[in-house]
C-alpha cells in the first residue's frame, strides 16, 4: 500500500495560486511557461514548460511559499514527440533559493512514451521550500530543447503521523503542519462532532478555513471576545443567567407653599428679587408658569438657596429646572451644590459650568453620594441678565433595582 504524498500545485499562472511561484532559466515560447510544469495536466503538446530553441541544459523553479517533505519526483513527458523526453535531470533543493542541496541525479533515462509519468525516489529526504529540477540533454534530432510535461514533488509520508481520509484516499501527517482538518461549516454542532466519532469527524478543511470561531474579535469590549456560530442547538439548552436591573430614582419631593411650610422644612436664600420670588418659590413643586421660581436680587449674579428637610435624606443627583420664561439670560452659568449635616460645616458634592438652560429646561446632575439634612445651590454667573434666576430645584436617590 502506497503512502505518498504528493503536493499538487494545479497552477495557472506563475505565481497563481498563491503562494506558489513557478520560473525557469529558458522559455520557448511564453505558451509553454515554467507554470505548465505545474498545472497538474499533460493534455497537449503545449500543456508543458520548455527551454527555447537552442537551449539544452536548463532548469525550472518551484517555490512552494513554504516547506514541505520531499522524497521523490514524479515527472510526465510531453503530450507530444516522444524526443522530448527528459534525458538527464538533477533535482535541487532549498529553502533560501540560494543554497541547494542536490538530492537526486538521473543519468541516460530511458526514451520516454507520450504524456508518460515516472517517479523517481531520491536518496535524501529533507524539508524544502525551493526545488529546482535542472535537465539537459535531448533525444531530439531536429530541434534542440528541453521540455517536461508536468512535474509533481511529494513523499512517503511518516507512518506514524499519518491520517487517511477514507472519502477522498488522501493522506495528512505533519508535513501539512496538520493533523486533523475540519469541515468549513456542518448543519451539526460542535458538540456533535465531539460525540458521534466517526461519523461526526470530518477530515477536509485547514484549521484556519473553519468557521466555528469567527475570526474576528467583538469590537468594544474589554479584551478579546471571539464568538462561535454554532447554528440551531438541539442538544443542549444554553439559558442566558443574567441580572436584571433598572435604574430608579426617588426624588425627595418638597411641594413647599411658604419658607417653612410644610413642617419642617425650611427654604433660605441669601438674596431675593421680592417676596413673588421668594426662596421656597425653588422648591414648590415645579416651574408652571412665568413667576415660579426663585430670583435673586437686581445686581445679584451670585447668590445661594439652602433647603434644610429637616432631617437627612440620601442624596446623589439633583434635577434642577429653569424658569418657564422664553427670557433664558437669567440662567446660572455654575452651580455648586453642597451639603451640611449641622447647617456649619459645608461639603461640595457637584460642581458644574458654563451652562445654559432652555425655557422650562429639565437639567439632572449627578452628586457626590450622601446622607444630608442641608443642602446649598449656589449659582453664579448669569448667562447675560443682570441677576439669577431658577424654577425649581428637586434632589433624590439613584439606585439599582433588580427586576424579579
Ligand atoms: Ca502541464
Ligand atoms: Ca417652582
Amino acid at each position: 500500500m502506497s503512502n505518498v504524498i504528493w503536493h499538487e500545485t494545479k497552477m495557472t499562472s506563475n505565481n497563481t495560486p498563491s503562494p506558489l511561484v513557478a520560473s525557469a532559466s529558458s522559455v520557448y515560447p511564453s505558451t509553454v511557461a515554467a507554470w505548465k510544469a505545474f498545472n497538474g495536466t499533460t493534455s497537449d503538446n503545449q500543456d508543458a514548460w520548455a527551454s527555447t530553441s537552442g537551449v539544452t541544459d536548463a532548469y525550472v523553479i518551484l517555490d512552494y511559499g513554504k516547506e514541505y517533505v520531499i522524497d521523490r519526483v514524479k515527472i510526465t513527458s510531453v503530450n507530444g514527440a516522444v524526443t522530448f523526453g527528459t534525458k538527464n535531470f538533477e533535482v535541487f533543493g532549498s529553502n533560501n533559493n540560494t543554497e541547494w542541496t542536490l538530492l537526486s541525479s538521473e543519468l541516460n533515462i530511458p526514451v520516454w512514451g507520450k504524456a508518460e509519468a515516472r517517479e523517481f525516489i531520491f536518496n535524501k529526504k529533507g524539508n524544502f521550500r525551493y526545488l529546482k529540477l535542472r535537465t539537459w540533454g535531448t533525444y531530439q534530432t531536429v530541434e534542440n530543447y528541453v521540455g517536461i510535461g508536468d512535474i509533481q514533488y511529494g513523499s512517503d509520508i511518516d507512518k506514524k503521523l499519518a491520517i487517511k481520509n477514507y472519502v477522498t484516499n488522501k493522506h495528512y501527517s505533519m508535513s501539512d503542519n496538520t493533523i486533523i482538518h475540519l469541515p468549513d461549516n456542518s448543519t451539526k454542532n460542535m458538540i456533535l462532532h465531539g460525540i458521534e466519532q466517526g461519523k461526526e469527524i470530518q477530515l477536509d478543511v485547514p484549521f484556519d478555513k473553519h468557521t466555528y470561531i469567527n475570526d474576528k474579535p467583538v469590537a468594544s469590549v474589554s479584551g478579546k471576545v471571539f464568538t462561535q456560530d454554532i447554528g440551531i442547538i438541539n442538544t443542549l439548552n444554553i439559558r442566558e443567567n443574567r441580572e436584571e436591573k433598572s435604574i430608579v430614582t426617588t426624588w425627595h419631593e418638597t411641594k413647599m407653599t411658604s419658607n417653612n411650610t410644610p413642617t419642617p422644612l425650611v427654604a433660605s436664600a441669601n438674596s431675593i428679587y421680592s417676596s413673588t420670588y421668594d426662596a421656597f418659590m425653588a422648591f414648590n413643586g415645579g416651574a408652571n408658569i412665568t413667576g415660579d421660581g426663585w430670583a435673586a436680587a437686581i445686581g445679584t449674579t451670585d447668590a445661594y438657596l439652602t433647603l434644610d428637610y429637616g432631617s437627612s435624606r440620601e442624596i446623589n443627583c439633583v434635577k434642577i429646572q429653569y424658569m418657564n420664561n422664553n427670557d433664558i439670560t437669567f440662567a446660572p452659568k455654575n452651580i455648586i451644590i453642597s451639603c451640611s449635616s449641622n447647617d456649619n460645616d459645608w461639603k461640595d458634592i457637584g460642581n458644574f459650568t458654563n451652562l445654559s438652560f432652555a425655557q422650562n429646561e429639565i437639567k439632572i446632575f449627578n452628586l457626590q453620594s450622601n446622607i444630608s439634612r442641608f443642602l446649598r445651590i449656589r449659582m453664579s454667573m448669569s448667562n447675560g441678565a443682570n441677576y439669577i434666576a431658577i424654577g425649581e430645584i428637586t434632589f433624590g436617590k439613584r439606585s439599582e433595582k433588580e427586576v424579579k
